[in-house]
This record gives structure tokens, C-alpha cells and sequence, in this order.
């Protein structure tokens, strides 16, 4: 199979707390369209990529925001993004709300193959905010009130020739998320986000937001010979600016491919997944080079 593969991140622009998920997934499918004409074989749709960001709003009762979640991937109103990807051959990452069968709240991503079979999921990690109102804040960011700590891990799978890693938003900001995922042979670390323009826990010049954001993952995509692709949901969403960025970073740590507006836009490039190898074959042979007797405090505090 070939290893060479034409990568997509679909950044979405901003969408209002009543925009239906048919309005949301006629937008993806718009972008997978443009994809499939641009030679696309796996695209990156951010997360809660369906909805609005609604860990912003306040809700005494959790019920209330069943709306935002899915009870099945694919359900009746995402299969249409499915039948068009396969369609196109295309497969994709998904980052959406999920409500399982027992009550549990997570916030998910999903693998999908270029046939439209689910093959992977992941439930984030490491979910950043409060979990109580805070009335110092603009809006909330209620990530731990609304889902439950993943309790998939940080899985790989073989897919696309590669073997691909998925995280979600805040993760990218935590080293061990692709250190995990790169000791089991990631190649391609694929995620999306939702990141407003201020820190509003505590003062911080807002230009810092697209630093880190960038920072995180190119540094990671070096530090872990990888590539890394992260798509932003972006833009003004019901008065809460989302940074766009989204971006495609190789093993080098440089960005191939970057997107430049905070609307649905649709980035790619072109990579040739044996890029990874150089860095995991040379700086970074962990076999040789890692010197585990002193990484003991990494996993027990
Ligand atoms: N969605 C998400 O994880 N957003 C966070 C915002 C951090 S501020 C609470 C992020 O790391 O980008």
C-alpha cells in the first residue's frame, strides 16, 4: 500500500447554538467534496465538529443538553458525511459529543476508513475548565462538568498504509499524549479544537493562543517524528472568538500547510508517511536512546 497520501484538515468556521446538524454536516460534506476534487484520501474535521462549543453555557441540569450529543457514530443525521466520504474513498477523523447507551458523557473523535467503517475511537483525556458555574468568567468553559475523562487511552491503528494516533484539543498541549502514542509507532497523530482567543482563567496576551497552538504540535511532531495534523472549529461562535490555524506539521516540525481564514476552509498537502522514519530510525531511536530508569516520576505523580 501505498505510503504516500494527500492529507486534508477541514476547518470549520463558527456554528450558532441553533444551526441544525443537517446545516453542520452539509458544510463537511462540502468540504469533503472539495477534498475528493483535491485528491484527498483522510481529512480532519475538528472537535464537537457537529454543534456549537456548548461547554460555554451554564446548565444546572446535564439532560438539558442531550441535544448536543449522539447516541450512535454514524447516527441518521451524520450517515450522509459517511456515504459521501465513501463514495470518494475518503477517510476521516470526526470529533462529536458522545452520549453512550449507559449515561456516560464523553468527548469523542472516531476513526473512519475510506470504505465509511468506523475503525478507531477515541474519548479525550485530558478535558481542560471547571465543572461549576464561574461568574468571573465571560463564558464558561464547563469541559469537565459536561464529560467524563476518556477511558480509551491513547490508541493507534493501522490504517491508510500508516499507523495513526487521534487526540483532541487540549491534549495537544500535553507532551505525553504523542509520547504514548509514538512509542507504539505513530506516524500520523491526527486532531481537532476548539480554542477561544482568550485565557479566561487568567491573563495571558492573546497572540499566545496561535503561538501554543502551533508550538505544541510542531514541537511534538519533532519530539516524536511525526506528523501532525490539527483542525481548528474557528471564528466568532455566538460571541466567543475560536482561533483558526489549523494546520499540517511534518516530522521536521515545520508547518507544510496552513490555513488563513477562521471560516470553512480546507487545507492539504501531500506527505510521504516514510518521512517519519528518518527521526524514529536516527535523533529519535527510542531503543537505543531513551533512558527509561529515570522517566520513573512521569508516570507515578
Ligand atoms: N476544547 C479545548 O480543549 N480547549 C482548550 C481551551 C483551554 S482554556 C480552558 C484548549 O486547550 O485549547
Amino acid at each position: 500500500m501505498s505510503r504516500i497520501l494527500t492529507i486534508g484538515a477541514a476547518q470549520l468556521g463558527p456554528i450558532a447554538p441553533e444551526e441544525s446538524r443537517a446545516s453542520a454536516v452539509n458544510r463537511m460534506i462540502e468540504l469533503l467534496k472539495q477534498a475528493g476534487d483535491r485528491g484527498c484520501n483522510f481529512v480532519v474535521f475538528p472537535e464537537l465538529a457537529l454543534t456549537t462549543f456548548f461547554p460555554r453555557y451554564y446548565e444546572e441540569d446535564i439532560s438539558k443538553m442531550d441535544r448536543y450529543y449522539e447516541r450512535e457514530m454514524p447516527g441518521p443525521e451524520t450517515r450522509p458525511l459517511f456515504e459521501e466520504a465513501s463514495k470518494r474513498g475518503i477517510g476521516f477523523y470526526l470529533g462529536y459529543a458522545e452520549l453512550t447507551p449507559d449515561g456516560h458523557r464523553y468527548n469523542t473523535a472516531v476513526l473512519v476508513d475510506e470504505t465509511g467503517k468506523v475503525t478507531g475511537k477515541y474519548r479525550k483525556v485530558h478535558l481542560p475548565g471547571h465543572s461549576e458555574y464561574e461568574g468571573q468568567r465571560p463564558w464558561q468553559h464547563l469541559e469537565k462538568r459536561y464529560f467524563e475523562p476518556g477511558d480509551l487511552g491513547f490508541g493507534v491503528w493501522r490504517q491508510h498504509g500508516g499507523i495513526i494516533g487521534m487526540a483532541l484539543c487540549n491534549d495537544r498541549r500535553w507532551p505525553e499524549t504523542y509520547r504514548v502514542m509514538s512509542l507504539k509507532g505513530a506516524e500520523l497523530i491526527v486532531l481537532g479544537y476548539n480554542t477561544p482567543d482568550v485565557n479566561t482563567s487568567a491573563f495571558e496576551p492573546n497572540h499566545l493562543r496561535m503561538f501554543h497552538n502551533h508550538l505544541t504540535m510542531q514541537a511534538n511532531a519533532y519530539m516524536n517524528s511525526c506528523f501532525v495534523v490539527g483542525t481548528a472549529k474557528a471564528g466568532v461562535e455566538d460571541g466567543c472568538m475560536l482561533i483558526g490555524g489549523s494546520c499540517i506539521a511534518q516530522p521536521s516540525g515545520e508547518i507544510v500547510s496552513l490555513a488563513t481564514t477562521v471560516e470553512d476552509e480546507l487545507i492539504t498537502s501531500t506527505i510521504d508517511l516514510d518521512l517519519a522514519k528518518m527521526g524514529k530510525e536516527t535523533v529519535f531511536n527510542y531503543a537505543r536512546h531513551r533512558r527509561i530508569e529515570h522517566y520513573g516520576i512521569i508516570a507515578s505523580q
